[in-house]
């Protein structure tokens, strides 16, 4: 059915990268992040429409999107304050993983209950489109997307497991990606259940 999928170059799943007490660890990290820059419901721009997907950031740039677009900032959305530091052991992460020269900027805080999905989508608003993204997964089981870099492009799902990394770098970085569910009650990470994803990213100079 799926015979005419290649993942892309630049596609690396890495199951397990974080064992269990690391995972608690990020997680910790991840509650105090946003104690100071609490979860928030963004919209999507033009409509309004809510996303079912709850965010935060942290590091010296945030991904905001409101009726008016998507940026990236340097506060809060909601209390007007600069996003919390980025933690140490994810800029070691990127360190290990990310091959790319920078340091990222922003690291882009998902969190999904049960019911939430996120759509196909390409993430273009870096100026820094040649930067990988490294991503975290934390939580339930999702069930995650990948296809090509044309919407109508054969796609191939995979399910994202608790302590997983994907680096999407190359080729993979202008695929098109998204979750298509939660499973709910595949991880005891979070005590009410829900799944977190932490991308990094490297946003580039705005000129
Ligand atoms: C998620 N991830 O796993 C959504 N974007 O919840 C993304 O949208 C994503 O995993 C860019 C690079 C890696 C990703
Ligand atoms: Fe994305």
């Amino acid at each position: 059915m799926r015979a005419d999928f290649h993942f892309p170059d630049g596609f690396r799943l890495l199951p397990e990268y974080f064992s269990r007490t690391e995972q608690e660890t990020l997680l910790s990290l991840v509650r105090d992040g946003v104690k100071a820059a609490p979860l928030y419901r963004p919209v999507m721009p033009k409509t309004g429409q809510p996303l079912s997907v709850r965010m935060s950031n942290f590091g010296p740039l945030g991904w905001i999107t409101s009726k008016e677009g998507y940026r990236y900032g340097p506060c809060h959305p909601v209390t007007q304050k600069p996003w919390p530091e980025l933690p140490q052991c994810l800029l070691d992460l990127w360190e290990k993983q990310a091959n790319w020269p920078a340091p990222p900027e922003a690291c882009l805080i998902n969190y999904y209950d049960h019911k939430a999905r996120l759509g196909l989508h390409v993430d273009a608003g870096e100026n820094a489109v040649n930067a990988p993204i490294v991503s975290v997964s934390l939580g339930d089981q999702a069930l995650y997307r990948l296809g090509g870099p044309l919407r109508g492009d054969p796609t191939r799902s995979l399910r994202l497991s608790s302590g997983d990394v994907v680096v999407l770098g190359g080729a993979a970085r202008h695929c098109y990606h998204g979750v298509d569910r939660i499973y709910p009650n595949t991880s005891t990470l979070l005590p009410k259940g829900g799944r977190i994803n932490l991308t990094m990213r490297v946003v580039g100079r705005n000129t």
